[in-house]
C-alpha cells in the first residue's frame, strides 16, 4: 500500500527517462567544466561559479536517484548483465563516490574532513576527474538522444525548475543548518576552505602538487635572476625583506590561511630591472620548474616572501623565497623561487606544468 503509493508520487514527478539520462550528461559537464573553473576562483566577486557547482549538484542526486530506480532491476540481476554493464557500475560508483564526498565536505563531516592523507575535497576532486571519461564511455554505449515527445509536456519543465529550485533551496537550508547544529560546516569560506589556525610555519598545511618535493635549498648556493623583458637583468644573491603583507592563501585542497607575509614587492626588483615597453607579465619559476604567470600589473603588487608570522620561511614553505600571490588561490603561489622572468605573454602550459613538476627530477 504505501510502497504504491511512494513509487506513485516518484512516477509523478520524475521526468521522462531519455531526459534523465541526457541531463545528467549535461549537469556532470557542468560540474565538470564549473569545479575545475573554481580552482581559479580566489576572490567572492566570482561566488557564483562555487554555487552554481553546489546547485546543479544536488539536481544530480535526484536525477541520479531516478536513473538508478530505473536501472536497478539491471543491475541488480546478474541474469540481465550485457557487456556493458560492468562499466555502468563504475559509472554509478564513481558517482555516488563524487557526490557522497562532495557532500560530506560541504557538511563538513569528520573533524578534520579528511580521508587518510586526503582532504575529503581532494578526494571528491579524484572521483570526479575519473568520473568524466566514464561518463563519455557509458554514453557511448547506451546513449539515446532525447526525441522531441520528451520536451512535449509542459510538466517536464516544471519538474526540471523544480529540480534546480530544490537544489537551490537544500543548498541554503544546509548552510543554516550547519551554521546552527555548528558542524564545521559553517567557518567556511565561499570557496568551501576551512581555517588551518595558527601563526607562521607550523599554522597551516605544506601542500605540493605530486611530486614536487626538492632538497632544501642551501641559500648560499642560492639566487635569484629578473629576466626576460628588461633593460638590465638582475642576479640577486639574496633578498632583504622590506614589505609586509597579511594575505590569504586559500588551497584548492580546501584550506585556507591568513598570515603575515615579509618580503620583497614584485614591483621594486621590476623597477630595478626596468622593464620594456612590450613587458605585460610575469613568470615565477621555482626550482623545481613549478611556475605561474600574473599579469604584470598584478605582478607588481605580489610579494617574494621570505618570513611567514615574523619567522624565517622553512623549506616546506617555500624557503628561501616564495611567491605571495593575494586574491590567487594556493597553488599559484609558487615556491623556492628561482627565477622572475618578464614576458609579453601569459604561458598556458603553466595548467600542465603544474601538474607534471618533479616528475621529471
Ligand atoms: N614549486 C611549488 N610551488 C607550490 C606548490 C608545489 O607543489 N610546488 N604547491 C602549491 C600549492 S597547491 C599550494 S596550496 C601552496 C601551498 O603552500 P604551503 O605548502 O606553504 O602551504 O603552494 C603552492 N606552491
Ligand atoms: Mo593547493
Amino acid at each position: 500500500m504505501v510502497r504504491g503509493r511512494l513509487e506513485r508520487a516518484f512516477a509523478s514527478v520524475q521526468p521522462p527517462p531519455r531526459l534523465v539520462d541526457w541531463s545528467l550528461f549535461v549537469c556532470v559537464s557542468i560540474e565538470a567544466a564549473t569545479g575545475l573553473l573554481s580552482f581559479t576562483v580566489g576572490t567572492p566577486d566570482r561566488w557564483y561559479v562555487f554555487w552554481l557547482h553546489r546547485t546543479v549538484g544536488l539536481a544530480i542526486v535526484a536525477l541520479l536517484a531516478f536513473k538508478l530506480a530505473r536501472v536497478r532491476h539491471r543491475i541488480v540481476d546478474r541474469d540481465r548483465w550485457d557487456s556493458a554493464t560492468p562499466l555502468s557500475v563504475l559509472t554509478a560508483v564513481a558517482a555516488l563516490g563524487t557526490l557522497a564526498t562532495g557532500i560530506a565536505w560541504v557538511v563538513g563531516v569528520g573533524s578534520e574532513g579528511r580521508i587518510a592523507y586526503w582532504t575529503l575535497l581532494s578526494v571528491h576532486v579524484g572521483f570526479g576527474l575519473a568520473l568524466v571519461p566514464l561518463v563519455v564511455a557509458h554514453l557511448a554505449t547506451r546513449f539515446r538522444l532525447p526525441r522531441q515527445t520528451d520536451f512535449r509536456e509542459r510538466r517536464t519543465a516544471l519538474k526540471f525548475a523544480g529540480l534546480f529550485v530544490g537544489g537551490a533551496v537544500v543548498y541554503r537550508l544546509q548552510e543554516t543548518a550547519n551554521a546552527v547544529l555548528d558542524t564545521g560546516g559553517s567557518d567556511r569560506r565561499f570557496t568551501g576552505s576551512r581555517p588551518a589556525e595558527g601563526e607562521g610555519n607550523d599554522g597551516f598545511p605544506i601542500t605540493s602538487w605530486v611530486a614536487d618535493d626538492p632538497d632544501p635549498i642551501d641559500p648560499d648556493a642560492w639566487s635569484l635572476a629578473v629576466s626576460g623583458l628588461v633593460e638590465s637583468p638582475l642576479k640577486l644573491d639574496a633578498v632583504e625583506p622590506d614589505a609586509t603583507r597579511h594575505a590569504l592563501l586559500d588551497c584548492t585542497s580546501g584550506w585556507y590561511t591568513v598570515q603575515k607575509w615579509q618580503g620583497v614587492r614584485v614591483g621594486d626588483l621590476l623597477d630595478e630591472a626596468g622593464t620594456l615597453e612590450n613587458a605585460s607579465h610575469v613568470r615565477f619559476v621555482s626550482v623545481t620548474g613549478y611556475r605561474w604567470t600574473l599579469p604584470i600589473g598584478e605582478a607588481r603588487n605580489a610579494l617574494l616572501a621570505t618570513r611567514v608570522g615574523g619567522e624565517a620561511l622553512s623549506h616546506g614553505h617555500g624557503a628561501p623565497v616564495r611567491l605571495v600571490a593575494p586574491g590567487r588561490r594556493g597553488f599559484q603561489w609558487v615556491k623556492w623561487v628561482v627565477r622572475v622572468e618578464v614576458r609579453d605573454r601569459t604561458d598556458s602550459a603553466q595548467w600542465l606544468v603544474t601538474l607534471i613538476s618533479g616528475f621529471d627530477s
